[in-house]
């Protein structure tokens, strides 16, 4: 049995004497809500958060025998607020945890939460039994691999694991192995993680160079075959994150190419946490749709300037230009799956084509029109997923020979399979060979993103203001609300409708209907958000005062069903 082998590893004193500390930092509010593995990983104030690092932790451990490969623990709140923070696990080859194992997490967290300390190892236990069957666990090694963002709370947490990962089992040190790659941005973590695996290597590699071996090179061999004219600077806001420690140390090595598009890092003060993501980054952006601060004049002023905005760990990106008028155009995730597939199309054989599916990924959030774009324009297939990359990255695999997949908020990325990779080397397409190297296929990644889409724009001699042009967005906006317990909205149809609270549905049904509607491109919907403890309202029409109006009804449905 599993549980006999656990248990036997296990040094109980030092997981007794964790749960003691634990226990004693339990938050008393009996009304505080229960955890749960969200969209995203755990996700809250960082101060909240020592159960949730304590279940990560042994579900890891489980995860680690399973696999009996390396999983990777990313502490990050990404987008959020400095005062957040979060984990995610990563999979052997750069994957999320599978979705069966995320109610395992929730579960022991909530155990530990409630105090229930005998209660909680004999779930431990019995979750390894059921996880773990069949597994020769006595052969299997405790691999561990960690990174972080720039966060303060998370050079805590992280010695914590370091801590807890060594003091755990009586396995003998040849059997313990936690790399520990410090401050990364968290696609890099997927990287590392999967080429660990990939290369059965157990010591720490230099993850600087092996990234920019794999991703920057190509982009460089790249630039150099194209004649840079559709823009001339690329101005690029890391959110004041990891983003910024990595492009610096990239930027002289770039430089030293001298490529004729200038690059220019703005918001790169990463040193001081309290002002990630504050005025600046992906979110902010996307959310205001407007320019984030730190932009000089002299770039708002020039017509061949390209922006972009990083988020807090360099997971999504979303560009963005200004018009002739100096209005602020958004560039936006739909956008560059529409650009990519534009991309494929353009460049890839008739005959390679109709052997192939592919197709594009979107969620709730796309904007109606990107996806009459796709379908009527494009003529590509479009699938509808939940919220959460997890979810669209599987969605990508499962349906396409070559899966675009991006929320519209920045974050995604291509995969390919076999069956692409085979059909496209019948062909001597190098720079398209190229080209698709500079994808990161575990997950997004907002660094090889923005090398995707500078190099496609370039390739195809593309001013973005053109590419803005591709279609119209219709108006929208993207609201939160706080609510006294976000668990108690719950969705179907692909987060689009609400099942609970009961009766909210038809009121937005009926607001949505009952504001002008002659052209039927009213939409709003409602979901808790997994990051965030807030409910997202999100809503497009045709105009921005339907828009307002509709909004403003939605809230207020919401703030009557929830006695707020
Ligand atoms: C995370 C997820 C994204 C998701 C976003 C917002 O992004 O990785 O897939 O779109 O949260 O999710 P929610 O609406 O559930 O709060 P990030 O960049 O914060 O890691």
């Amino acid at each position: 049995m599993a549980s006999e082998y656990i248990n036997s590893i296990l040094n109980k004193d030092f997981l007794q004497q964790t749960f003691n500390e634990l226990a004693a930092n339990r938050p008393r509010n009996s009304n505080a809500p229960q955890f749960s593995y969200g969209t995203s990983g755990f996700r809250m104030e960082s101060s909240k958060l020592d159960i949730p690092l304590f279940a990560t932790s042994l579900i890891t451990v489980l995860r680690s025998f399973y696999c009996s490969e390396f999983i990777g623990i990313m502490i990050t709140a990404s987008h959020n607020p400095p005062q957040d923070n979060g984990f995610k696990t990563i999979e052997p080859h750069g994957e999320m945890l599978p979705h069966d194992w995320e109610p395992h997490v929730t579960a022991i967290a909530n155990a530990v939460y409630e105090g229930e300390y005998l209660n909680f190892e004999k779930l431990f236990l019995l979750i390894a039994d059921d996880l773990l069957k069949g597994v020769a666990l006595e052969k299997s090694d405790l691999k561990i691999i960690l990174g972080r963002d720039t966060r303060d709370s998370s050079i805590k947490f992280s010695t914590f694991l370091n801590n807890f990962f060594n003091k755990l089992t009586f396995l003998n040190k040849k059997r313990v192995n936690i790399i520990d790659y410090s401050i990364v941005t968290t696609p890099q973590l997927h990287f590392i993680v999967r080429k660990h695996t990939l290369n059965a290597e157990n010591t720490k590699m230099d993850l600087p160079k092996e990234y920019f071996d794999a991703f920057f090179k190509p982009f460089i061999t790249l630039l150099a075959q194209v004649n840079i004219q559709s823009f001339k600077k690329l101005v690029i806001d890391c959110a004041n994150g990891v983003g910024a420690l990595q492009l610096e140390q990239l930027l002289p090595l770039y430089e030293e190419n001298s490529p004729s598009l200038k690059l220019e890092l703005i918001n790169t003060n990463y040193q001081d946490c309290s002002r990630l993501n504050v005025e600046c980054g992906a979110d902010f952006v996307k959310t205001n749709q407007h320019l984030p601060s730190g932009i000089s004049h002299e770039s708002t002023i020039k017509s061949d300037v390209l922006f972009c905005s990083l988020d807090g760990d360099a997971d999504r990106i979303i560009f963005y230009c200004l018009s002739k008028d100096k209005e602020f155009c958004l560039l936006d995730g739909d956008r560059m799956a529409t650009l990519i597939g534009e991309f494929f199309i353009e460049k890839l054989p008739k005959e390679l084509l109709s052997l192939i599916k592919l197709g594009i990924v979107q969620t709730a959030y796309a904007n109606g029109n990107s996806t009459s774009f796709i379908t009527n324009d494009l003529n590509l297939d479009v699938k509808c997923a939940k919220t959460g990359v997890k979810n669209l990255h599987h969605d990508a695999v499962e349906n396409f020979d070559v899966g675009i997949y991006f929320e519209a908020n920045g974050h995604g990325t291509v995969v390919f399979n076999d069956k692409f990779i085979n059909a496209l080397s019948s062909y001597n397409l190098k720079q398209f060979e190229l080209f698709i190297s500079l994808v990161n296929q575990a997950v997004g990644d907002a660094i090889t993103d923005l090398f995707i889409v500078v190099a496609i724009l370039l390739l195809l001699q593309l001013d973005p203001k053109d590419w803005f042009k591709k279609y119209d967005d219709l108006p929208n906006k993207l609201i939160k609300c706080v609510v006294p317990n976000r668990a108690a909205f719950e969705t179907y149809d692909f987060e689009r409708k609400l099942s609970k609270p009961v009766g909210l549905q038809e009121k937005i049904n009926y607001i949505v209907a009952e504001t002008d509607n002659s052209d039927g491109k009213n939409r709003c919907f409602v979901r808790a958000s997994g990051t965030e403890d807030v409910v997202r309202i999100y809503c497009e029409a045709s105009t921005d005062t339907r828009v307002q109006t509709i909004l403003a009804k939605v809230l207020d449905a919401i703030r009557k069903a929830t006695d707020i």
